[in-house]
């Protein structure tokens, strides 16, 4: 049963004839590792090559069919993390058929605010649901005053607090953890993801200390699947550098509800909040109803979202043209996660 692979609704998802369904815990290169269950319900776990070109190209996440050992389909997805590639000409996909995305921040000195929300905008972008997870709560006086932080910055979102070595908050995270529920772990280098992995099963995956800048190297190098005891489905990804946000509108409403609320009352429909006519935001600014910073936040965040709709135009521009050809998005893991500084 493909539910034991993570499957909300099994019957939702569609997979070739003659094929067995498995579910992607690795790619290498053109080349996936995959869980499969065959007619008798076994489960089997083999590396396939594909038969053919696949479009997309799977990722770690994603449903597939298996005939012969070689992945002869992808499911089309429900959900997919995204982030425009190294050479920032297309779009890749980095996990593919999430229910949650966990949002991976430590508790420093203060909150890295600008990276909680934008990861957050990320995350509201792949469709799945948000949850902010403040790591390191050991040993920081600053704790309380942190969470009131992230709270003002990302209003709409549940966070928990956790310390992977006192344990603090990792039985919630894992009944956030269920059968049926997929998550990733979104975070910079260093945030503490793959020992959040470790802290909820008892595992050994490599970790490793962060600088003194906090640009930690990255530890984790490989985009994988993991199974949790309590029944849910865990990705562990490298981490992500704040150059790599791209978003999409609904990510960005969803998580600046409060400006797109205010919105409503400007007087242009496209206004930008930015010395245009009878701007309902800027006003409230002016009022004290809405922090300056949020303000801030949300231009810098449009900053990126212009970007990324050159990236798609550019995009939409080379698959026409390649119609013939096949499209790679998702086979460069290794290359692209490690271009660290
Ligand atoms: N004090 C404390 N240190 C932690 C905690 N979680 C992680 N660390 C430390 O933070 C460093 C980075 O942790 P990792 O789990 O490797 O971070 P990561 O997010 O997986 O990093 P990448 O794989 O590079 O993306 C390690 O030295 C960990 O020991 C925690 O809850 N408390
Ligand atoms: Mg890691
Ligand atoms: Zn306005």
């Amino acid at each position: 049963m493909v539910a034991s692979l993570g499957a909300t609704d099994p019957a939702l998802l569609e997979f070739a004839p003659d094929a067995n369904p498995g579910r992607v815990s690795i790619v290498h290169g053109v080349t996936a590792e995959v869980i499969s269950v065959n007619a008798a319900g076994q489960e089997t776990t083999g590396v396939c090559q594909y038969a053919t070109v696949l479009d997309p190209s799977p990722v770690v996440g994603d449903w597939v069919s298996v005939r012969d050992g070689y992945i002869v389909a992808v499911t089309p997805r429900t959900t997919a993390l995204r982030r425009p590639s190294a050479n920032q000409r297309s779009v890749q996909v980095m996990a593919a058929n999430l229910d949650i995305v966990l949002v991976v921040v430590p508790i420093d000195r203060e909150l890295n605010t600008l990276m909680l929300e934008r990861l957050t905008v990320m995350a509201f972008d792949s469709g799945a649901r948000p949850i902010v997870v403040l790591t390191k709560s050991d040993g920081s006086e600053i704790v309380a005053a942190v969470v009131a932080a992230a709270i003002a910055a990302v209003p709409n979102v549940e966070i928990v607090t956790t310390s992977s070595t006192s344990g603090h908050g990792i039985e919630q995270l894992r009944s956030l953890l269920q059968p049926g529920v997929t998550a990733v772990m979104l975070g910079a280098s260093g945030a503490g993801k793959t020992s959040l992995l470790n802290a909820l099963e008892q595992r050994d995956e490599v970790t490793r200390a962060v600088s003194r800048s906090g640009e930690g190297r990255h530890a984790t190098t490989t985009r994988r699947l993991y199974r949790l005891s309590s029944g849910g489905v865990l990705l562990d990804i490298p981490g992500i550098r704040l150059l790599d946000l791209m978003v999409a509108q609904e990510g960005v409403d969803d998580a600046f509800a409060d400006i797109a609320a205010l919105a409503n009352d400007c007087r242009f429909v496209d206004c930008r909040h930015s010395g245009d006519g009878g701007c309902a935001v800027e006003q409230a600014v002016v009022d004290g109803d809405l922090p300056r910073r949020r303000l801030e936040s949300w231009r810098a965040i449009q900053g990126g979202l212009a970007n990324h709709e050159r990236l798609r135009d550019r995009e939409r521009a080379s698959k026409r043209k390649s119609r013939r050809g096949p499209t790679r998005e998702g086979d460069d893991d290794l290359d692209d996660d490690l271009d660290d500084d």
